[in-house]
């Protein structure tokens, strides 16, 4: 009867779901299947993506080709945009050029997805976002003069701004598809939001380099530090992470910095970027201790650092137990966590418990708190590797089971010998 009555064309692809797992009903007990009717329930017609889903104008600056810079050309740029004005209205215009067609990449990109994932509030939100930015930046006449510049940075600002909290609504929109019963474990999001965030970190490096290329700070191009030094951006995100462990847990193992040529380590590069990943990495290493060495002394993490000829490796040693081979390959997926999977006072993902916490920390769109803050996304791996990608460097892992983890995370250093071995930064979409 239910089967019969799920006719709304909305329902389609869980109505297809449902009649194949029909096939074989000793797999799924009627529980499953009213369950996945209530996650299915079509919202009210007015907060569908509506004609708009299938605008061609989308399709129009979907289809036209890119203009990837790399961080070595944005550098370049900046330079001479130091004793040129006219640059800064050419970055205009490139960002004018640039962002809606990358923003309508995006829209279709959410287009094609599953119905199940397009009708989820929190994924809706991220398409309207995208909509209003991708009209709004393609309706504004292109930048001539320098007072059209100035209201083009107003709005660009605001987008950064508005768009910051995207990153939570896409990450709490993709959990609670993939907490669906029967469909949700069958979603295949890992690519989507690879294209999805790499795209995301290419749209606002474009819309800041702009913003602070008329800034003018010493010791920057734009958003670019031109030395920004190694050891001491460890050290930041090393007291910070310290700082947040100790809250968690009580407890936080030290952070010891070597390297021959450490205090030499310096190079152009976004700050940012870089502490995001430290941030992400050192997170990960100092819960692993924690949580390996529960009410015994923490041995410290070793951070080395090595300048070759045309890249920079940090690798930080953690001794934390490793990672078990079977969760090796699961470790850089979307969304995949072990917080919460030993210890009972931390709600399970997927739970209700965990789904209430989940909806917490979205609202307030802020750090969660509790055990939360050292991790429980399953973002910090994937994301951190695609920050590192996005210029052309990379993230491993290489795990002792029972021991510790190495994570190895390599930046290219453009001021190195680029003659000698040159390899391009990956093109940014
Ligand atoms: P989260 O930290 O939110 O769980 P991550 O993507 O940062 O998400 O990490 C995913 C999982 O990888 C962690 O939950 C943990 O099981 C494992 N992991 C990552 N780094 C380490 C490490 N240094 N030692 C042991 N396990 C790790
Ligand atoms: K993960
Ligand atoms: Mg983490």
């Amino acid at each position: 009867w239910i089967l019969q009555n799920l006719d709304d064309v909305n329902a389609r692809t869980l109505r297809v779901e449902l009649l194949v797992q029909a096939a074989k009903p000793q797999q799924y007990t009627h529980v499953d299947v009213l369950m996945a009717i209530v996650w299915s329930e079509a919202p009210p017609a007015e907060t569908l993506p509506g004609e708009r889903f299938y605008d061609s104008t989308i399709e129009k600056y979907a289809l036209q080709d890119i203009e990837a810079l790399s961080l070595q050309q944005m550098l370049e740029f900046g330079r001479s945009a130091l004793f040129d004005e006219s640059k800064i209205l050419k970055s205009a215009r490139h960002a004018q050029r640039e962002l809606p067609k990358r923003l309508a990449r995006r829209l279709m990109d959410l287009q094609f997805l599953p119905y199940i994932v397009v009708t989820n509030p929190h994924i809706k939100r991220v398409y309207d976002a995208y909509y209003h930015a991708f009209n709004t930046l393609r309706n504004m006449p292109q930048v001539q003069t320098s007072a059209e510049n100035d209201k083009l940075t107003q709005v660009l600002q605001r987008l950064v701004d508005e768009h910051a909290p995207m990153l939570d609504a896409l990450a709490a929109g993709f959990r609670e598809c993939k907490m669906k019963p029967i469909v949700g474990p069958k979603l295949q999001l890992d690519n989507f939001l690879d294209s999805m965030l790499r795209s995301r970190i290419s749209r606002r490096v474009m819309a800041e380099q702009h913003i602070h290329l008329a800034h003018k700070r010493p010791g920057y191009i734009g958003i670019i530090c031109t030395d920004l030094s190694l050891p001491e951006a460890i050290s930041f995100a090393a007291q910070r992470t310290k700082q947040v462990c100790t809250e968690t847990f009580g407890a936080a193992p030290e952070v010891v910095i070597s390297g021959s040529s450490a205090q030499l380590a310096t190079m152009p590069y976004i700050p940012t970027h870089l502490d995001y990943m430290l941030y992400e990495l050192l997170k990960n290493a100092m819960r692993a201790v924690v949580e390996c060495h529960k009410g015994r002394a923490l041995p410290p993490l070793h951070v080395a650092i090595c300048k070759a000829q045309s890249s920079v490796t940090l690798r930080i040693a953690d001794q934390g137990g490793g990672i078990p081979d079977d969760q090796l390959d699961k470790v850089f997926q979307y969304g995949f966590t072990t917080v919460g999977a030993q210890d009972s006072t931390v709600p399970v993902p997927g739970s209700v418990e965990g789904l209430n916490m989940w909806s917490h920390m979205t609202e307030r769109s802020a750090s969660p708190g509790g055990p939360w803050r050292m991790g429980g996304l399953g973002f910090g791996l994937p994301l951190s590797r695609l920050y590192a990608r996005y210029f052309g460097g990379d993230l491993r892992l290489v795990s002792m089971p029972g021991y510790g983890t190495d994570a190895y995370l390599s930046i290219q250093d453009l001021e190195g010998d680029w003659e000698e071995q040159r390899v391009e930064p990956q093109i940014a979409t």
